[in-house]
Parts: C-alpha cells; sequence; structure tokens
C-alpha cells in the first residue's frame, strides 16, 4: 500500500515510524504546515513533500491518507481523499461538527473504502485494566475521569485555540470515549466550562466538567484542565461499583473491596500508534477485525457536542441520540 500522510508532529512521526518497519507499505509522501517543518520530516522519513493536502489528496500514486493534523482540518481533508477514492486514516476527532462527520461516514460506505477513526486510547493498559477488572465491583453507579495537565506558561499552540482544537471535549474526545465505550448510551449530559482567554482565539487555561448520565442508570463526571491555572496535575480514573472501588493512575490500578486493597498492574502508554496502524493494515490487506467502528466514534463525538451546548446554553440536554 501507498501511503500519504498529512501532518508532521507527534503523531504523524509516529505513523511515519510505524509504516517503516512494515515492507507492505510505502510513505511516499507527506503535507505539512510550515515548508521547514515538513521538508525536514519528509528528508528523515526518505518520502516526497507536497506542497499541500489538496494535492496529497489528488495524487494517483496513493491509496491511504493518514490525516494527523490539526482538528479543524480533519472533515475537510477527509471529505477530499474520500471524493479521490482513498482509504483514509483519521486521528480523533474525524470532525469538529457531528454532522459532517456522519456525512462523512455514510460516503465512505458509498465508496467502499475505509474510513478508520483512531481511538488509541482504548488500545492503552489503563482502558484494558479498566475492562479486565469492571465485573469485580458489580454494578457500577458513579465513576469519574480526571485529567489535569498544568502549563506554566501555557504554549501559544493550536490545542489552545478553540477555532483550531474545537471545543476541548471535542478535541480530547477519548475522554467521553472512555466513557461510552464502558457504558454505552447517554440520557442526559449536563456540563460547565471556563475559558482564561488572553486573545480573542487563545487561551491560558480551560476547564470543562461534565456530567453524564447514562442509559444503564449509571452517572459518570469528566474533569478536563489545561494550563496556566492549575499547578498539580492529575490523571485519576475512579469506578465505584456497589461490590468494590477501582482507582487508576496512569501508572497502577487498585481494587478496594472491605478491607481488602488489591495493587493492579497498568501497560504502557508506548507504542499505540503503532499498534493502530498494525490494526488497520491487517484488516486491509486480511480482513481481521478492527477495534473501534466509526459509528462508536460518531457517537462520542455527539455527547461531547452536547458538552459544549450544555455549557454555553447552561441546560441540561437530554437524550443523545445515536
Ligand atoms: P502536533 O504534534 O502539535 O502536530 C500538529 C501538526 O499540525 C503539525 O504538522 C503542525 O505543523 C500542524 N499545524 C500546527 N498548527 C497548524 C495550523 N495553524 N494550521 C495547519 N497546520 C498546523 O499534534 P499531534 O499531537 O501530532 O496531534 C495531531 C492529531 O492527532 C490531532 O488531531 C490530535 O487530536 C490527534 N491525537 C494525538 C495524540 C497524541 O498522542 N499526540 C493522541 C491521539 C490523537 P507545524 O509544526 O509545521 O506548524
Ligand atoms: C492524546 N496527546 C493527546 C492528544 C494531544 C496530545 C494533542 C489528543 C487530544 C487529547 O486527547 O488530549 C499531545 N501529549 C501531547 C503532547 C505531549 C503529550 C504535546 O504527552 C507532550 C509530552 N502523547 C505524546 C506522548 C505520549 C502520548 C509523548 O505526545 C506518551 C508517552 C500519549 N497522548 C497519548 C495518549 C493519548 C494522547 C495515549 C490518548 C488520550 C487518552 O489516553 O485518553
Amino acid at each position: 500500500m501507498r501511503v500519504g500522510i498529512v501532518g508532521t508532529g507527534y503523531a504523524a512521526k509516529a505513523r511515519a515510524e510505524a509504516l517503516k518497519v512494515d515492507r507492505r507499505l510505502l510513505l511516499v509522501t507527506v503535507a505539512g504546515n510550515t515548508p521547514e517543518t515538513t521538508e525536514k520530516f519528509s528528508q528523515i522519513f526518505q518520502a516526497q513533500a507536497s506542497t499541500s493536502w489538496q494535492q496529497l489528496v489528488e495524487r494517483e500514486d496513493i491509496d491511504l491518507v493518514i490525516i494527523s493534523t490539526i482538528n479543524r482540518d480533519h472533515g475537510k481533508i477527509a471529505r477530499a481523499a474520500l471524493e479521490n477514492d482513498k482509504h483514509i486514516i483519521v486521528e480523533y476527532p474525524l470532525s469538529l461538527d457531528p454532522t459532517e462527520a456522519e456525512w462523512l461516514i455514510s460516503l465512505a460506505a458509498q465508496k467502499n473504502k475505509l474510513l478508520h477513526v483512531e481511538h488509541i486510547e482504548l488500545l492503552g493498559g489503563l482502558h484494558n485494566a479498566i475492562k479486565q477488572y469492571i465485573s469485580e465491583i458489580g454494578k457500577i453507579f458513579y465513576s469519574r475521569y480526571v485529567t489535569i495537565n498544568p502549563k506554566q506558561p501555557a504554549p501559544h499552540r493550536w490545542t489552545y485555540q478553540p477555532s483550531l482544537f474545537g471545543f476541548p471535549l471535542v478535541g480530547a474526545l477519548s475522554r467521553v470515549h472512555r466513557f461510552t465505550d464502558l457504558f454505552g448510551l447517554v440520557d442526559a449530559v449536563n456540563a460547565q466550562s471556563q475559558f482564561w482567554y488572553t486573545e480573542p482565539d487563545l487561551y491560558k487555561a480551560c476547564l470543562c466538567n461534565a456530567q453524564l448520565k447514562f442509559n444503564n442508570g449509571a452517572i459518570g463526571e469528566v474533569v478536563y484542565g489545561k494550563g496556566e491555572a492549575f499547578w498539580q496535575s492529575e490523571n485519576i480514573f475512579t469506578l465505584y461499583g456497589e461490590k468494590g472501588t477501582l482507582i487508576f493512575t496512569p501508572q497502577q490500578g487498585q481494587l478496594l473491596q472491605g478491607e481488602k486493597t488489591q495493587i493492579l498492574e497498568v501497560g504502557a502508554r508506548r507504542g499505540l500508534f503503532a499498534k493502530d496502524t498494525t490494526m488497520v493494515i491487517e484488516y486491509l490487506l486480511a480482513g481481521s477485525p478492527l477495534y473501534v467502528t466509526p459509528a462508536a466514534s460518531l457517537y462520542s463525538l455527539k455527547v461531547a457536542e452536547a458538552t459544549r451546548i450544555s455549557s454555553e446554553v447552561g441546560k441540561t440536554m437530554n437524550e443523545v441520540n445515536n
């Protein structure tokens, strides 16, 4: 398979590394943002530098386009790639707009092309450990996932620009997706958000807090914060079940039941883009199953969009339709 990558950052590099070790794949071309970075990337990986993503998706010598650039552009690049009959891997989120995401999924089906939305959080040690031990704690009535990432000073980067990153829980879709993957459909969403703006499209900190009421009765709470308003990093996933509590950090987990505390292993966060890339290639070349569907990604996007609307209008959003 002949591959083109859009993007030159962390995710794009991880993709290019994964392609290099598989002889069935060839990275042909890359399209980036600043010409110097694109040139450097293309030299390191011995690929041609395309002048734009528009030019890249139109090339006839490409079968698969990997979209690893800023979130704002995912939807339009995916559309252009599908119109040029390419298979697609796109980093989450598929689009900042759930309506566009839904439309793209049907276009891919019509064109009979793969549209794979990466969700590496499902491949990581934390999620797998949760899935392994969740049955031990009985019916789960409440769970909470807090990720606070202090940054002093906050970077002038796209991840702090709403027009490029999207609403924080949309851009960082993995947070909501972990919940919908574990607990299914959401009946109601209530969210708050705060932004510390320094310029019209740039903040130095943000905080989002969303409460999800699941159809199965469980309540999930997502807390996501980053930037200069924070002084202590926090990364804790807690699941409260009627028969026990599970507490996870990225390093390790604990299962608490009565007087007993069991320490649980959590696998590494590294190598996940490589795992994702390999699974897609095995799917395309050998028909082996993928670990996530575009529909599941879309549903989490609808829930994340509901958190945005809820926090903006100050109301609870009822029934996020599948
Ligand atoms: P990154 O390292 O910051 O790279 C961003 C890429 O976008 C670079 O090629 C950069 O090019 C380009 N870019 C920056 N500002 C731009 C602008 N204003 N207009 C056009 N292009 C611009 O980001 P990343 O972490 O690789 O993230 C890429 C995608 O992967 C995102 O959708 C993210 O949500 C997703 N993702 C990342 C991870 C992860 O672990 N990093 C995990 C899951 C999903 P220049 O440097 O030349 O500006
Ligand atoms: C997710 N990491 C992300 C995302 C971005 C970054 C933009 C997608 C949006 C989000 O979910 O928040 C960016 N992550 C970074 C940057 C650093 C970082 C700039 O750790 C700087 C060190 N990602 C990495 C590195 C690792 C990594 C070095 O860049 C691991 C050692 C892992 N990032 C990682 C994982 C996710 C993620 C596993 C998925 C999110 C999740 O697990 O929920």
